[in-house]
């Protein structure tokens, strides 16, 4: 049987209070629910963009791009450092950051709600900050290595004894992984009652805000029940994606934090990646599990991230046409919640957002945004989620729906495949021209472009964009280099 999809129901209340009492009595975590998202689910990460411009990114692009969710960076108060890693060591849970103010996130979140776009905070539970000396954070906050002011002292932290420093050395030691330091971040002992509940109010704080879920930041340095009773004492619903680095042979894997709802499945960029490279393109096990990926329902799939693009990742917006086809593939594919990446231009991998003296990051909107551009300069926002490309393809996966996705056909260095009766994607990743053929079910006709067309490729006069044709069963792509082509239900003009 093809995959059809999440299920699409919200349960009933009477359900939902029957189940959460039944889960306060085995007092396991409470299965986070796929409430109303369906197979279009698609998300975005806008990268260290501050709160009032992603509030202005849900309103004129992300909303009507058709993105579900937004995920942010992290909205506490941080260490105060330029670098854009200083998010990720937190001092305290009050809402003040470079990326604006408590008022300013609330402001965000009803603004993005109003739009249809629910918030995903990147939550940082599993440590504090990595400062061996005293230190005063963005929003004046005092605090020290394993001290911070009315919410742990060092009785807080994990001190693990088992490593010089105890910092992480052996990721093949669990006990290392989830009780020592990464890279020096004081690790909360998030076994302990007392903690978990102080992350609790935090999270809580945020979801009174209105936010839908979380990224858990390091989830796998935590172990898998310390999240389980953390996520357990949320609301049920609340949307929970875990970033688990799938390490090959590593004693923590993904698979473990399933049960607390979705994870990021880093195999699916893994995966794609050569196949870019080479031009030799293999299609996925089509039904059933894919080797080495989560289920479908509880995957979350990138191209890239924040991380990756400044370490592994072999295509970041730097590749122009060849990040559009990555995405492309993504965006057509039946597999998971494929999650947008968008964030500036960088050449040291340190530098944080453009800002001002004051350390606020600087506003930012993509409202008039196009791309991809052949070049960036450092610090410019690469705004993907108003390429017209993109937003072609949100349109193609809303049309596409739970249609499963076929055999596909590798022809030269071009491939593609077809959403069952709904669509097609086609790509070419050579530098010479090459045809490819789809075998279909659309019906003939001619069809406009979505990646050149954009969201709405049918015009009055014709197509937006390029042209394609079905013709006896087939859809027909003669592809330039490193061109991708999709057309859908709603493309035919
Ligand atoms: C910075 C400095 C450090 C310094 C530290 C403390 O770079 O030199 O010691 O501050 O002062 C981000 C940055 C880090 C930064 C940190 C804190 O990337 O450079 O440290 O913020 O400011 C592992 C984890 C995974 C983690 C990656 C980066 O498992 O969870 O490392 N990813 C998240 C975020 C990061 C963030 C943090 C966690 C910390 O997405 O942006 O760090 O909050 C294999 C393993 C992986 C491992 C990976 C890299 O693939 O399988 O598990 O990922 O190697 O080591
Ligand atoms: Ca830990």
């Amino acid at each position: 049987m093809p995959r059809l999809g999440r299920p699409g129901t919200r349960r009933g209340l009477l359900v939902a209070g029957a189940m959460a009492a039944l889960l306060a009595l085995t007092s396991c975590a409470a299965p986070q629910d796929s409430g109303d998202r369906t197979a279009q689910d698609a998300g975005i990460q806008l990268f260290q963009l501050p709160w009032n411009s992603i509030a202005g990114e849900c309103e004129t692009t992300l909303g009507p791009n058709g993105f579900s969710w937004v995920l942010t960076s992290p909205p506490n108060e941080s260490i105060a450092r330029d670098e854009w890693w200083a998010s990720y060591q937190p001092v305290g849970y009050g809402l003040e950051s470079r990326l604006g103010s408590r008022e300013e996130f609330a402001d965000m979140v009803a603004r993005c709600d109003a739009a249809g776009v629910d918030v995903i905070a990147d939550a940082v539970i599993n440590h504090m900050t990595g400062q061996d000396a005293a230190g005063t954070g963005f929003a004046g906050t005092p605090y020290e290595h394993y001290a911070y002011r009315g919410l742990y002292a060092a009785a807080d932290f994990h001190h693990c004894g088992l490593t010089t420093d105890d910092d992480i050395l052996d990721y093949d030691s669990r006990e290392q992984v989830q009780t020592c330091e990464l890279v020096n971040l004081a690790d909360l002992d998030t076994s302990s009652p007392r903690v978990r509940e102080t992350i609790v109010a935090y999270l809580d704080d945020l979801l009174s805000l209105g936010v839908a879920g979380f990224r858990i930041d390091a989830a796998k340095h935590m172990a898998a029940d310390d999240v389980a009773a953390i996520v357990g004492a949320l609301p049920e619903g609340t949307r929970i994606i875990s970033e688990v680095i799938r390490g090959a042979g590593e004693p923590v894997q993904p698979e473990e934090y399933t049960g607390l709802g979705e994870v990021f499945e880093f195999s699916y960029a893994r995966d794609l990646a050569p196949q870019l490279e080479s031009g030799v393109f293999a299609d996925p096990e089509l039904e059933g599990d894919r080797p080495l990926h989560v289920p479908a329902d509880t995957a979350v799939v990138f191209v890239d991230n924040h991380d990756t693009e400044r370490r592994e990742a072999d295509v970041t917006y730097r590749d122009g046409a060849l990040y559009v086809i990555a995405n492309a593939l993504m965006l057509a594919d039946d597999y998971g919640t494929p999650i947008v990446y968008s964030g500036y231009a960088f050449s040291d991998r340190d530098a944080g957002a453009p800002a001002g003296a004051d350390g606020a990051v600087d506003q930012a909107s993509c409202a008039d945004a196009t791309g991809p551009a052949d070049a960036y300069d450092d610090g410019e926002r690469t705004c993907v989620q108003s390429w017209p490309a993109i937003a072609g393809m949100l349109e193609f996966r809303a049309v596409a729906g739970d249609a499963p996705r076929l055999e596909g056909v590798d022809e030269g260095d071009a491939y593609g495949f077809e959403r069952e009766g709904r669509g097609v994607v086609a790509v070419n990743v050579g530098a010479e021209e090459q045809t490819v053929e789809i075998p279909t079910s659309l019906p003939a006709g001619e069809y406009c472009d979505a990646i050149t067309g954009g969201r709405e490729p049918v015009t009055s006069d014709g197509c937006r964009g390029a042209v394609y044709t079905v013709e006896d069963g087939v859809a027909r792509f003669e592809l330039g280099p490193l061109v991708a082509a999709a057309i859908h239900a709603d493309s035919r003009r």
